[in-house]
C-alpha cells in the first residue's frame, strides 16, 4: 500500500501523517487533486486510527426542526419559506413537546433541533420550546440552534451572545450543531447567502459558545460554486479557531442537494467528491477528534465505507428531517438502531453508541 502512495505522489505526506504533523494548505490542494481514492483513503484511516481506533459511533437521536419560515432565503437552500408561503409552518411550543412525548419510549439520548431565521417568533419562544422539551424528556441532551440562529437569538434579546447563550443553557441548551458554516468565504457568501451571518460571525459566535462550556460542532456545504481554495480556506479556519478554543466536535461535510433550490443547474455530488471531502477533511483537521459521514445527505451505503476513509461516526437514528429531503435527499428518514449497527459491523468496525459529547453508552 505505501508504494501506492508513493506512486500517487503522496509519500511526503505519508511521512507527515505517520509522524503526526500539520499539513499546509499546499498539501491539501495535493489531496484535492489526487483521484487515487486509495491512497487518500489510506492517508486519511491512518488519522482516523490514530484517533478513534476501530471505534464507529453513532447515536440515538431525533431532529426537530421547528419552523422553516425564514429570512435568510439562501440559494442552496429548500427548506427555508417566506411567511406566507403556503407550505410555510412554525411549531408551537406546545406541538414540539408533543413531538418528543411521541417517542418517550424509545431510548433518544439527544434532541437536534434547527430552523430557520423567523422574522417574528418572540425570543421567549425559543427559552419556551427549550423548557418544554427537558419538561417532557429531562435528561434528553439538547442540540439545537446553529450559530446563525444564536446570533439572530441574541439581536432578538437585544443582549450579548455571551448572555443570551448562558440564558439558552439555563434554559436547557447542551450543545450546538454545526449548521450554517456553509462556506466561510465572502464571494461564497455574497453569492449564495447573502442575508446570512458572516463566516467571521459565525466562528465568532462558536468560540463564544466554546468559552461557556458549551461544544458545537461544524460543517462545509460542498459541491455547488466554491473552488479547492475556498473548501481549504474553510477547513484552515476550522482548524485555526479550534486551536484556540477545543471546542468543536465533530466536522460534517454537507452535500449539495440541487432540488427545489435557486441552484437545480447543478448536479448532485458523485460518490468520489463525497468519499475525498471527508478524507481530505480527516487529514488537514488534525485537531478535530470527529469527522462524521451524515448518511441522511450521503446515503446510507456510502456512509458505511467513509467509514473505511475517515470517518468515525454516522451521526444517528435522525427521524424527520426535512432540510435534505426537501433538497431531493432520497434517503430513509429514518435508521433503525440495529440497521446502523449492522452498517457498522458490516465495515469491519466495532459501533459504539455514544451520547452527544461522545462518552460511550454501549459497545456492539
Ligand atoms: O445549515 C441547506 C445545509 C445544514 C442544503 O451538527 C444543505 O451534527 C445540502 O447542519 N443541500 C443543516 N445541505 C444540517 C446540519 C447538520 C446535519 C447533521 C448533523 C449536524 C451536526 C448538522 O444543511 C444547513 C446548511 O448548511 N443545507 N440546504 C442543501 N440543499
Amino acid at each position: 500500500m505505501e508504494s501506492l502512495i508513493q506512486q500517487a505522489g503522496l509519500g511526503d505526506i505519508l511521512a507527515q501523517v505517520k509522524h503526526q504533523e500539520r499539513l499546509s494548505l499546499e498539501d491539501g490542494q495535493r489531496l484535492f487533486a489526487c483521484s487515487d481514492m486509495l491512497a487518500l483513503g489510506y492517508l486519511a484511516n491512518l488519522v482516523r486510527e490514530q484517533k478513534n481506533h476501530n471505534q464507529a459511533y453513532f447515536i440515538y437521536n431525533q431532529h426537530i426542526n421547528y419552523s422553516n419560515i425564514c429570512t435568510n432565503l439562501c440559494k442552496f437552500c429548500a427548506f427555508g419559506k417566506e411567511k406566507g408561503n403556503e407550505q410555510a409552518y412554525t411549531m408551537t411550543v406546545e406541538e414540539i413537546k408533543a413531538k418528543v412525548q411521541e417517542r418517550l419510549e424509545e431510548p433518544i439520548t439527544e434532541i437536534h433541533m434547527v430552523g430557520g431565521i423567523h422574522p417574528d417568533l418572540p425570543y421567549s419562544y425559543y427559552l419556551e420550546a427549550l423548557q418544554g422539551i427537558k419538561e417532557v424528556r429531562p435528561d434528553v441532551h439538547i442540540q439545537a440552534f446553529t450559530c446563525v440562529e444564536i446570533q439572530h437569538l441574541a439581536d432578538l434579546n437585544g443582549q450579548s451572545v455571551s448572555d443570551t447563550l448562558e440564558e439558552l443553557k439555563k434554559a436547557g441548551l447542551g450543545s450546538l450543531p454545526g449548521g450554517g458554516a456553509e462556506v466561510f468565504t465572502p464571494r461564497i457568501r455574497e453569492l449564495t447567502c447573502p442575508n446570512k451571518l458572516n463566516g467571521e460571525g459565525w466562528l465568532r459566535v462558536a468560540k463564544i459558545a466554546h468559552q461557556h462550556g458549551l461544544h458545537t460542532n461544524a460543517t462545509m456545504l460542498y459541491g455547488h460554486i466554491e473552488t479547492i481554495e475556498e473548501r481549504l480556506e474553510h477547513l484552515d479556519a476550522l482548524r485555526r479557531a479550534q486551536d484556540e478554543t477545543g471546542g468543536f466536535l465533530a466536522y460534517i461535510p454537507l452535500a449539495f442537494h440541487p432540488k427545489n433550490t435557486a441552484m437545480t443547474e447543478h448536479s448532485r455530488t458523485t460518490g468520489m467528491e463525497d468519499l475525498k471531502n471527508i478524507a481530505v477533511a480527516r487529514l488537514m483537521l488534525d485537531n478535530f477528534p470527529h469527522i462524521k459521514a451524515y448518511w441522511v445527505m450521503i446515503g446510507p451505503k456510502l456512509a458505511q465505507v467513509a467509514l473505511s476513509f475517515g470517518a468515525d461516526d454516522l451521526d444517528g437514528t435522525v427521524k424527520e428531517e426535512h432540510i435534505t429531503r426537501m433538497a431531493g435527499g432520497e434517503s430513509e428518514q429514518a435508521m433503525g438502531h440495529n440497521t446502523l449497527i449492522q452498517l457498522i459491523k458490516e465495515a469491519g468496525r466495532e459501533p459504539v453508541e455514544r451520547d452527544t459529547l461522545y462518552e460511550v453508552l454501549e459497545r456492539f
